[in-house]
């Protein structure tokens, strides 16, 4: 709508109506069918018509009618990070061009430089914005491959004769994101199982089908292989398919120096005698070695650890006793403090830290100083009503450019549990970063550095910073780093995760939810967790609110006797 010059009022509800429907509790079906959604704040007669339509058919006759008034490549601009809609009208206007490939062409020849709101610093950001499209075209984040893998194993399970099935391949070994998903399943008669998983609802096309392999796209865009052995096959094709592919590797040189080999059929000995195995675990004692979670499996120590009896005794979701960072409507988030409270306690969480943003971030009405009186306030009086259950009292306090935080000291010393992040000003030189956020660290009153590289997974690296020299300081002030759970995020990095622990830095494995379904993703964190080597202990919510309280009072201790 933006892109063909749209009334901006009417875009913005449109844009307003998605977020709403996206927050929607229950089923928007039903939603739409009693009529409930009208009664929704921001949804008008049309709209109400326009999403009955699409609930009802799929498809939207209006949106087909835009797209179908544009030329179809500039939809893809939209991809490109930076790229929003009236840019891509002004270079498709100016210039004609209407692929990104063209538009990468028209950056080479230096053709947005002279355009009209564009520049030689604009132009270099779209070059680098195409640049990373490319990078990260064919990978897909990590739940949503999960959701579509779990469908389908869930189809080929119930097919008839599947004696056992298994995902497998990078969404097994929990990777922040994947390319396609990996299928093994058992059966002795693989025929019928290929004809039908190539014949799935959500099946788009068939790229190959082979008598025990068989690649699919589906409608959603992921694609998704399936390979069938015979139950005898299965934990070796099991092991190889999770793989990684250096794991593989090292595993069959393990295999070779005990006298086997090792390959996705068996394990043998001598002349090809075969050594069955029921299960992964039988092959890894078979080999010397103690069972590797699949997180574990990218040859980054976990083998020799598996040797010597030294893997870690990874975190479960289980382990979790309490959430912090969750926003509600007091800022940007989508359900109130006493929906959030009741949601964390039917997930069975003995606490839930409110973190709403600070007064700087107008975009997510940040809370001046009063509201977060008021909002204190407010949890007491909660808190009073509850057992066994509190809502501690936080706040994702913005880092701003010279690394102090957004409120004064006396505001930051009423939270329980304050978070800081950087929200702003991400592309300064990697030095004044690293300053900036270990400035922040320093304020004793700082009890979590949020989200510490600011990537978004798919669309935005993170900002340029030295998180060994962060994790340095974080550990000598005895302050946790998050692990936000976001799938979009997953920041701190599995590969840094375990470079904190060494360094005795706890981790957080915060939701950061902006919404009930939002704590949820606390499992997304968990995987990253594990895949980080991180144990019960290295995890600070696994406290209890005892402990938790008495960790974070041990902060403002520290903080009193320095000022003192
Ligand atoms: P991705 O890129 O997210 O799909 O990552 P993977 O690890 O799922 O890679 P994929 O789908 O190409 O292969 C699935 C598994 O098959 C992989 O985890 C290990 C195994 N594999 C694939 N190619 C090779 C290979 O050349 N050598 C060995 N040893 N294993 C392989
Ligand atoms: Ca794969
Ligand atoms: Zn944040």
């Amino acid at each position: 709508m933006e892109m063909k010059g749209e009334n901006p009022f009417k875009c913005r509800a449109y844009a307003h109506a998605a977020r709403t429907v996206r927050a929607l509790e229950g089923d928007l079906g039903e939603a739409v069918e009693s009529g409930a959604l009208r009664r929704v704040k921001g949804i008008g007669d049309a709209l109400f018509e326009t999403i009955t339509e699409i609930v009802r058919t799929g498809r939207s006759a209006y949106y087909e009618e835009i797209k179908a008034s544009l030329p179809e490549g500039l939809m893809h601009f939209l991809s490109v990070p930076g790229l929003g809609p009236k840019k891509v009208m002004k270079i498709y206007e100016a210039l004609g061009i209407t692929t990104v490939g063209e538009l990468e062409y028209a950056c080479h020849e230096n053709r947005l430089v002279g355009l009209e709101g564009f520049g030689a610093r604009s132009q270099e950001k779209i070059l680098e914005g195409i640049a990373y499209l490319k990078k990260s075209q064919g990978q897909f984040h990590y739940d949503f491959a999960l959701r579509e893998g779990s469908a389908l194993l869930e189809q080929v399970r119930r097919f008839k004769e599947v004696a056992r099935a298994e995902l497998a391949g990078s969404l097994r070994r929990h990777k922040e994101t994947v390319k396609d998903i990996d299928l093994v399943a058992a059966s002795d008669h693989p025929d019928p199982l290929m004809d039908f998983f190539a014949s799935l609802p959500q099946v788009e096309a068939v790229i190959a089908k082979g008598e025990t392999k068989t690649s699919i796209r589906l409608a959603s865009g992921i694609n998704a292989d399936l390979r069938v052995v015979s139950p005898a096959e299965f934990p070796f094709a099991l092991l190889y398919l999770t793989g990684s592919k250096e794991h593989n590797t090292a595993m069959r040189g393990i295999a070779k120096r005990e006298g086997y080999k090792l390959n996705e059929y068996g394990l043998f000995k001598g002349e090809d005698r075969l050594i069955s195995c029921r299960s992964e675990e039988e092959i890894f004692e078979k080999l010397g070695m103690a069972d590797i979670p699949p997180e574990l499996r990218e040859d980054q120590g976990e083998i020799e650890a598996a040797r010597a009896g030294a893997l870690p005794r990874l975190v479960e979701g289980s382990d979790l006793r309490g959430l912090l960072h969750a926003h509600t409507h007091w800022s940007d988030g989508g359900a109130s403090l006493e929906e959030m409270a009741r949601q964390a306690q039917a997930l069975g969480y003995a606490y839930l830290g409110i973190s709403e943003h600070s007064q700087s971030a107008r975009y997510a009405h940040g809370l001046t100083v009063d509201q977060v009186r008021e909002q204190q306030a407010e949890i007491d009086r909660l808190n009073r009503q509850y057992q066994g259950f509190k809502l501690l009292k936080g706040i994702e306090a913005d880092i701003l450019a010279d690394g102090s935080l957004d409120y004064p000291d006396e505001v930051l010393e009423t939270f329980d549990c304050v978070i800081a992040s950087v929200h702003s000003r991400f592309q300064i030189p990697r030095e004044e970063m690293t300053r900036r956020v270990i400035r922040a660290l320093q304020n004793p009153l700082v009890a979590i550095l949020g989200h510490p590289t600011g990537r978004l997974l798919l669309s935005r690296d993170g900002y340029s910073i030295d998180m060994e020299a962060v994790i340095e300081v974080a550990a000598a002030r005895g302050a946790a780093i998050e692990l936000n759970a976001h799938p979009y995020r997953l920041d701190l990095d599995w590969r840094l995760c375990r470079r904190a622990k060494e360094r005795g830095v706890k981790i957080a494995i915060n939701p950061d939810a902006h919404s009930l379904d939002g704590l949820q993703d606390t499992i997304y964190g968990v995987g990253i967790a594990r895949k980080g080597w991180l144990e019960k202990s290295d995890v600070l919510n696994t406290m209890t609110l005892k402990e938790l309280e008495a960790w974070l009072a041990k902060r403002k201790r520290r903080k009193n006797t320095i000022t003192q």
